[in-house]
């Protein structure tokens, strides 16, 4: 095969012998503006493109800090569930490009842009954000879908982990706090939660599954306070898995990456959903108990109902042991 052109250099802490962009002829929808798509490429093999199931998505607006607007949280949501819909990737790491042109400064990601935040949500500029798939899936002007990406990085049954680079402010925050885990630049990384500095509240992951993690106490100075923390309070505290070297950052990642895949796929996915089963209720209880579902449609016991039912018959259970 034709070797893959090496994608522009997204991001000081990406390396571009490590990945190949993910075209918009591949995931199906329009170029990406607001955020970056890259699969991971073995090394020793990026002639032959060789894939390794890992995956990198960027949040990319780093004049703004990455703050996302609702095309942006449009963006990402698409570039997750191409993720989760292909059997080969199992880890997805999010992170955000920069630094920034303006001023140097680098960030994971700070949040909805508050620049667009109307009476009912965060606002499309104009027909021209707008692609025609948004159109189709708003019909409403004021979005507040970084949940519904949320909901999605919890019920995937790949693992998330959040590279931050920069900044991790306001519902950047909530990101790498409902991401399974975070990994974070010594140097660069500044957890900061501004929901209520701007009237802004996240009641759901970005604060009580935060509460979970650091503690009722901790959680609630992080939001009352709005104080600025280190990877290393992130770490102290019990919010960050790793604090690596800026330079090393994304090869930390793609290391934590490269061991996950060793494991078997399926027991990473329950235990995913094991984990998150108790916090997300009777929705976590679907998610798990689906995947009991899908192994027993593996059973000869449950192929015998499927069968009966279609070759119109009563099901023939003897065969089955009642299992003590
Ligand atoms: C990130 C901060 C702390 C960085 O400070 P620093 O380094 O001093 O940079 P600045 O000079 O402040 O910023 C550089 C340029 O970037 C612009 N900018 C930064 N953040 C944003 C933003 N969020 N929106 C728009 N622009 C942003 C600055 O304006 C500046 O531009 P120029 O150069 O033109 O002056 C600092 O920037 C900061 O505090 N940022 C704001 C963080 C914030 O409050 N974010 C919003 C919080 N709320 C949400 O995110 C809600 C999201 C949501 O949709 C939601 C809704 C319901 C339930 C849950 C959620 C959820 O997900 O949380």
């Amino acid at each position: 095969p034709t070797p893959a052109p090496e994608p522009r250099q997204v991001s000081e802490t990406f390396d571009p012998s490590r990945w190949r962009e993910v075209t918009a002829a591949e995931h199906g929808g329009p170029a990406f503006t607001d955020i970056t798509y890259h699969r991971g490429v073995q090394r020793s093999d990026a002639a032959t493109g060789h894939d390794l199931p890992v995956v990198r998505i960027a949040f990319d607006r780093p004049e703004v800090r990455n703050a996302f607007r609702p095309h942006t949280v449009d963006e990402l949501y698409r570039a997750i569930d191409h993720a989760r819909l292909d059997t080969g990737v199992g880890v997805v790491l999010l992170t955000g490009n920069g630094p920034s042109p303006k001023d140097g400064g680098r960030s994971f990601c700070s949040g909805g842009d508050q620049r667009i935040r109307g009476r009912a949500g965060y606002e499309y500029a104009d027909a021209e954000e707008l692609g025609e798939t948004d159109q189709v899936r708003t019909g409403s002007s004021g979005r507040l879908h970084i949940l519904e990406v949320q909901r999605l990085i919890r019920t995937m049954g790949k693992v998330v982990i959040a590279v931050v680079n920069g900044w991790a402010a306001g519902g950047g925050h909530s990101l790498h706090v409902v991401a399974d885990m975070s990994i974070a630049s010594r140097e660069h990384a500044r957890f900061k939660q501004t929901d209520a500095n701007v009237g802004s509240f996240d009641g759901g992951y970005g604060s009580a599954y935060l509460a979970k993690q650091v503690g009722q106490k901790r959680a609630r100075e992080i939001f009352f306070l709005a104080e600025e923390y280190s990877a290393q309070d992130a770490y102290d505290w019990g919010a960050v898995n790793r604090v690596v070297d800026h330079a090393d950052l994304e090869d930390e990642a793609l290391r934590m990456a490269a061991t996950i895949a060793t494991k078997s796929p399926q027991a990473i996915r329950i235990l995913k959903f094991a984990f998150n089963l108790t916090d997300d209720g009777l929705m976590g209880q679907q998610v798990f108990a689906g995947e009991a579902t899908r192994l027993a449609y593996m059973t000869d016991e449950a192929v015998e109902g499927r069968d009966s039912f279609l070759e119109k018959r009563d099901p023939d259970w003897s065969r089955f042991p009642h299992p003590q």
